[in-house]
This record gives structure tokens, sequence and C-alpha cells, in this order.
């Protein structure tokens, strides 16, 4: 069997999905890769940068590379901050993959996001094909991204396939600098002990996937018959459609003496308010049977359970810039 490579592999995702696929497919068949230097610790990881064409193409023939998941990008608020290097890392880093996978027969796995959405898209119940028109730049490089896979997809028969994934909350590994993280740091702070200031309003409604279920749900479209996918790239998914004061108040009925108060930075609540309050995934659930298993309240306890338990990791916040140091794969 040929090997598979995640792209990325130190963020927020791959930190869970590159176990999750060694578990799967075995250990020596999942090569992981990141901007971070080579570990002693792991021979199947190697440093790669996406958006260096000669060295995704060169890892890929040398490594005999057969799916790939490619996870590297900027994220919404990463990425306005500094949006010529998102195009780059987002645009070139896709564009470099599947030049990699037309040219070596890969299989690829695009994460698409709610952020491919944008204000003229119906927010409510958002359907799988609809108006996209993202006013931010993570958002048009993630539509760009579905138009480019679906077009080497019909062009050059790459089975490249995709999701539209929601905010996504998990222990693992800190996210990457997105609109969505304040769910992620109201879970920590809450641990902590201590009060969470909310950058988004406490009525902001967004979808949310608890990390579980988006692993599974990468893992059952790669597996899934390409006879039966009526769109590639990229499905809508989600777990559940919450706001800021629903979170804290699940949170509550744990820890109730939880407090957060709401100091709303403008860029990204703005961002939010441009994205879907809720997705219509019907379409993920007809073609490939996916649906959620976890909502509000068991993603609520379960978190709570894994950051407690998690002896000491979580008494300090881990700063971004720190996280691939810090990272562990399995
Ligand atoms: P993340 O920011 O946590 O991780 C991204 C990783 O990419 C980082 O480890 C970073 O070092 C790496 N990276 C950055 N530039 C690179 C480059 N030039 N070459 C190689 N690696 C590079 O992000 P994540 O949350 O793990 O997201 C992974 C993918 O899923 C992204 O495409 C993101 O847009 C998408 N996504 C994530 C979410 C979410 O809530 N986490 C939601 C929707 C879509
Ligand atoms: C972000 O907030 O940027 C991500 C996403 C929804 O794509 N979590």
């Amino acid at each position: 069997m040929r090997s598979i490579l995640v792209t990325g592999a130190l963020g927020q995702i791959g930190a869970e999905l590159t176990p999750a696929l060694r578990e799967r497919y075995g250990r020596t068949g999942v090569i992981a890769s990141d901007l971070a230097n080579a570990r002693p610790s792991d021979e199947f990881y190697e440093r790669l940068d996406c958006v260096e064409p000669e060295a995704v193409a060169d890892l890929v023939e040398r490594r005999d590379i057969g799916v790939i998941y490619h996870l590297a990008a900027l994220l919404s608020a990463a990425a306005e901050g500094r949006p010529q290097v998102a195009w780059s890392v987002n645009m070139s880093g896709l564009y470099n993959v599947l030049e990699a996978a037309r040219r070596f027969g890969c299989k690829v796995f695009f994460p698409s996001s709610i952020a491919a959405f944008g204000p003229t898209t119906p927010r409510l119940s958002t359907p799988q094909v609809t108006i996209q028109r993202p006013t931010t730049i993570y958002g048009v490089t993630k539509v760009a991204g579905e138009m480019l896979c679906d077009y080497y997809a019909a062009r050059f028969g790459v089975d490249a396939r995709g999701l539209r994934l929601p905010g996504l909350v998990s222990f693992a590994a800190p996210p990457g600098g997105g609109v969505t993280d304040y769910a992620v740091e109201m879970f920590r702070a809450a641990v902590r002990g201590e009060r969470y200031s909310c950058f988004l309003a406490a009525k902001t409604r967004l979808d949310m996937m608890y990390m579980p279920d988006a692993i599974r749900a990468i893992i059952e479209l790669m597996e899934s018959n390409p006879q039966r996918l009526r769109f590639r790239n990229a499905y809508n998914v989600t777990g559940m459609s919450v706001t800021p004061r629903e979170i804290a108040a699940e949170i509550r009925k744990h820890i109730s003496s939880f407090d957060v108060d709401y100091r709303v930075d403008p860029l990204r609540q703005a961002i939010a308010e441009s994205w879907p309050q809720s997705l219509d995934a019907s379409a993920a659930r007809e073609d490939w049977g996916f649906a959620p298993r976890f909502d509000l309240a068991a993603m609520t306890s379960d978190m709570l359970a894994q950051l407690t338990s998690a002896t000491g990791a979580f008494d300090q916040p881990i700063p971004h810039e720190a996280r691939n140091a810090n990272a562990t794969l399995e």
C-alpha cells in the first residue's frame, strides 16, 4: 500500500488526524509534515513548506505517497492579519499539492470551511449549493480551493474530496488563529478556574463540531464510494449551531462559578457575522451517511473531562507560536 502524507500535521486538526490515520492504516504508512524541523523521535515526520513546489513533489515521490491530507493553511483571523501570506500558503500550497497529486497519482483531502460563504449567502440552513461570495481573504482561498480541487478532478482525474468544516472544538492542540477559537479558549479558561473575556458577542450563532466527529467525517468521506459523491468539493458538515452564551451556560452546568464577559473584537465579530449560522448538511448524510455523534451537552462533558485529566497541561495557555514545539502526534 502506498503511504499517506499529512501537511500542516502539527495544527489543531493534524494533531488528532495523524494518530487516527496511523491507528487505522499503520504507523509506518503515515508521514506527518509541517514547518517545524524534523523530529528525531519520529522518523515518519518530515519538514515540508507547502509553498515550495519541488519540496512537495520530492517528498511525494520519495515516500511513495498515494493520499494527501492537505491541512497546511492560515486560518481566518490570522489570514486577515497577513492576507498576502495567506494567499501564498493557502493557494500556492494547495496548487503544489494538486500538481504533485496529478503527477504521482495521489488522492487529496482538502478542508474547506464555513468561511467559504459570505454575507450574501442564506445564513440559516445554508444549502449545499448556494451563493459563495466571501469577504475575507481566508474565505476567498477556500472557495478558490474548492473550485481548484474540482477542476483537478474533472480535468486530470485527481480524486480530490473536501468538507466545509465548521468551527472545531478540541483539547489536544490549541486552535490556530480562527474566529471560532473562542469556544476552545472558553473551555480552557473554565478548567483553569479563570474568567473568560469573549471576543465575539454573546449571541453570535455559528456552526461548530467536536473534533472526534470531524476526524470521523474526514476518514469516512475519504473511504466513501466515489460513485456516490454528487459534490466533491466540498460537503457541508456540522455538529451543532451555538452561541458563546449557550456554550458558557452548558459549561456552568459543570463549573457553576464560571464567568464570561464580552469584549467584542470588531474584526472577528464582522467575520463571524458574514458566516452561516446553521448549515444544511443533508447531502453528506444522503451521499456517504455522515451523522455527528456529539451535541453541545455531550461535547461539553467530554471536553471538560479531557482537559481536567490532562494534569497540568492546561495550567498556562499555550501561545500559538509555541505550538509547533509543544504539539505531539501520538
Ligand atoms: P492550524 O492553524 O491549527 O494548523 C495549520 C498548520 O499548518 C500549522 O501547524 C502550521 O505550522 C502549518 N503551516 C502553515 N504554513 C505552512 C506551510 N507553508 N507549509 C506547511 N505547513 C504550514 O489549522 P487547523 O485548525 O489544523 O486547520 C487545518 C485545515 O483545516 C486548514 O486548511 C483550515 O483552514 C481547515 N479548517 C479548520 C477549521 C478549524 O476550526 N480548525 C475549520 C474549518 C477548516
Ligand atoms: C476559523 O475560525 O477560521 C476556522 C474556520 C471556521 O474555518 N475555525
